[in-house]
C-alpha cells in the first residue's frame, strides 16, 4: 500500500500546475522548498543538491525523501495521505517540512486532509532511526518494532468549504384558519309584552379562536344580554338575547360573528313579534 500510494505520488508530480500564472511541473516546483533547482541532471531534470547541506534535520519526511525532489515530493505525498497526523505532528517542528504539506494541501488535495497514521507510533520513532515507520525503505526492508497500527480508511479530516447551494427557504405549508359558522338558522317567535329569551350560536373549527358577534336590528326593548365562548363546546360562542318586546313586527336581525383571524360569518335572521 505504501509503495503504490509513493508511485503514484510521482505520476502525480509529473503533472503542471500553474503557480502565481505559471505553468510549472509539480515536483519541480515542490522541489524547491528543499533543493536547488538551478543545478538539475540535464536528463531527469531533477536536483540532489541541498538548499541547506549542513542543516536540514527534520525538513524531510522520510530518509528516502533526501534522495531528490522528485523523491521527496513522492514520499511526503505518501505520508501525506497515509500518516496525515504523523505529517502534521511533525510539520509542527520544521518550518520547510510545513511549506511541504501545506503545499501539497493547496495545490494537490485542496484542502483535504487526512486522519490517518498513528501518533503513538510517531511518539516510538527516533531521531537517529532514519527511517521512518511509514518510508520506503522501511517498508522493503525493515520490519517496524512499533505498533503498526495504520488505518487506511483516509477518513477525510477537513474537506474545503463548498460553495453553498442557494437554498430556498421551505415554504411552510400555511395552516388555514376558517371562518366561524352561524349554527342558529331561525328565531323563536316573540310575543308582544311578554318576556322574550334566544340564543344565537356559532362555532369555528380553529379551536384556539376566540369568536365575537355583532347583532343589529333588534325589536325595542330587546338586547343582547349575554355573549360568550361555550364553556362546554370548544370554539362555539353563545349570545343570548332577550328582554320584553314592546313592537309588533318583523325584524331583520343581522349577525356577523369574527374570529381571531377576523374571518366573519354573516347571518341575517328574522325575529317576528306577534300579538299572541
Ligand atoms: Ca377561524
Ligand atoms: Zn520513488
Amino acid at each position: 500500500m505504501q509503495l503504490i500510494v509513493h508511485e503514484y505520488g510521482h505520476v502525480q508530480g509529473r503533472n503542471s500546475i500553474i503557480i502565481n500564472g505559471e505553468t510549472v511541473r509539480i515536483d519541480q516546483n515542490f522541489g524547491k522548498i528543499s533543493f536547488d533547482m538551478s543545478i538539475t541532471d540535464p536528463n531527469t531534470y531533477m536536483s540532489n543538491t541541498f538548499l541547506r547541506p549542513t542543516d536540514n534535520t527534520g525538513e524531510f519526511i522520510s530518509n528516502y525523501a533526501k534522495t531528490n525532489n522528485a523523491e521527496d515530493f513522492a514520499e511526503s505525498y505518501y505520508a501525506y495521505v497515509t500518516a496525515g497526523n504523523i505529517f502534521r505532528e511533525r510539520a509542527k517542528l520544521n518550518n520547510y517540512l510545513n511549506q511541504k504539506y501545506e503545499f501539497l494541501k493547496k495545490y494537490i488535495f485542496e484542502g483535504r486532509e487526512y486522519n490517518t497514521g498513528s501518533i503513538s507510533s510517531y511518539l516510538k520513532w527516533s531521531e537517529t532511526n532514519q527511517q521512518l515507520p511509514w518510508s520506503t525503505f522501511a517498508y522493503m526492508y525493515e520490519d517496524p518494532d512499533w505498533t503498526w497500527d495504520y488505518k487506511y480508511s483516509f477518513l477525510v479530516l477537513a474537506s474545503p468549504t463548498p460553495t453553498p447551494k442557494p437554498r430556498r427557504t421551505p415554504t411552510p405549508t400555511p395552516i388555514p384558519n376558517l371562518p366561524p359558522t352561524i349554527t342558529t338558522d331561525a328565531l323563536p317567535v316573540g310575543l308582544l309584552r311578554r318576556p322574550y329569551q334566544t340564543t344565537i350560536t356559532a362555532t369555528d373549527p380553529d379551536v384556539s379562536d376566540t369568536l365575537t358577534a355583532t347583532i343589529t336590528g333588534l325589536p325595542p326593548k330587546l338586547k343582547v344580554s349575554d355573549c360568550k365562548q361555550s364553556t362546554t363546546t370548544v370554539g362555539n360562542l353563545i349570545c343570548t338575547i332577550s328582554g320584553t318586546p314592546t313592537k309588533l313586527g318583523t325584524f331583520p336581525i343581522a349577525i356577523t360573528v369574527t374570529d381571531s383571524a377576523n374571518n366573519k360569518a354573516k347571518a341575517t335572521l328574522n325575529l317576528s313579534i306577534h300579538i299572541r
